[in-house]
């Protein structure tokens, strides 16, 4: 069992990543060396005319049981493997160019489109939602997301009955991101929810944090946030929607599917197999607090699992 103690000796954290299983191999392949490295030129910065837009109101549904984490700590640890392996990819990410920006939506829709992030944006409208996040390697954080609910963006994609999946893609492009280049990794990254999940309240659709347009780090200038989901499910920077009737082969489940599932669902009861499950540490903070049942959206969530109990749903 992994427990966070900030003790020299004992197993840090970056090891009970689901990369360390790839760590060997990482470090007999010379060219990921580049992969801290990365360029400065690009920048984060959002087109001026997004300026209006935030702090979006807050919707006072969505609120916590604890303190939001500050930008300082959850702006400088992140999973973002297309800008490297370590937690710190903020400076290579800043080398994506976020705008302008446009997301395809096809599949078994009524007709597929494209659409820029800022049309979609003026289309929809934005509120603020404070959510709690839980990644699978057992550390977490409070924030303040800006964006709008995926059940909004399904609505007017208008999939048709035969869609059963929504199915979430990343940017591709090796040349701007270090992480692409290693070629053990099944990139693009993808992600996918049910229809049925998709259209629950939960699902966010984000394009900015702490009343700003998302810092590129955290996925600018679009992603997700499933909340009662560990946090590989919640994709970044996405460039394509896609409804699909078959399962997506996601990311981390083409992987390693004995430790990342499609269903990902937190549960505290439910070991990761190297690692419990039980508790979570708080990033910013030298706490470890209890992880909840579905991170404590069951109330909201539970009942999207009637009927698939035969499912591996905590994987
Ligand atoms: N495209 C992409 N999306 C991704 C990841 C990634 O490596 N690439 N990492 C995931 C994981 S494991 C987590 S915990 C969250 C981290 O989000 P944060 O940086 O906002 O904390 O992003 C998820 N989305
Ligand atoms: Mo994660």
């Amino acid at each position: 069992m992994l427990i966070r103690r900030n003790r020299g000796w004992e197993i840090p954290e970056s090891q009970a990543t689901p990369e360390s299983i790839f760590l060997n191999r990482r470090s007999l392949i010379g060219g990921a060396a580049g992969l801290a490295a990365g360029s400065l030129i690009g920048g984060g910065a959002r087109a001026a005319s997004e300026g209006g837009l935030y702090p979006a109101q807050r919707n006072d549904a969505y609120t916590l049981d604890r303190a939001l984490t500050p930008e300082k700590f959850s702006g400088d640890y992140n999973n973002f493997y297309e800008f490297g392996m370590s937690k710190t990819v903020l400076p290579a990410a800043n080398a994506l160019k976020t705008s302008p920006w446009t997301v395809k939506i096809d599949g078994l829709v009524e007709k597929p489109f494209e659409i820029g992030v800022d049309d979609l944006i003026k289309k929809i409208g934005l509120e603020e939602r404070l959510y709690r996040h839980r990644c699978v390697e057992a550390w977490s954080m409070a924030v303040p997301w800006t964006g709008f609910p995926l059940s909004k963006l399904v609505a007017l994609a208008k999939p048709s009955s035969g869609a059963k999946y929504v199915r979430f893609e990343t940017f591709m492009d090796k040349a701007t991101a270090p992480g692409q280049r290693v070629f053990y990794y099944p990139w693009p990254y993808i992600e996918g929810l049910t229809m049925a999940e998709a259209g629950n309240d939960l699902p966010f659709v984000v394009t900015g944090i702490y009343g700003k347009p998302l810092p590129n780090q955290f996925g600018a200038p679009i992603r997700i946030a499933v909340p009662w989901k560990y946090g590989f499910k919640s994709a970044k920077s996405i460039v394509k929607v896609s409804f699909t009737a078959e399962r997506p082969k996601t990311f981390w489940e083409g992987l390693q599917a004995s430790e990342y599932g499609f269903w990902a669902n937190v549960n505290p009861a439910v070991p990761h197999p190297r690692w419990s499950q039980a508790s979570e540490r708080v990033l910013g903070t030298d706490q470890r607090v209890p992880t909840l049942i579905y991170n404590g959206y069951g109330e909201q969530v539970a009942g999207l699992y009637k009927g698939l109990e035969g499912e591996r749903l905590f994987v």
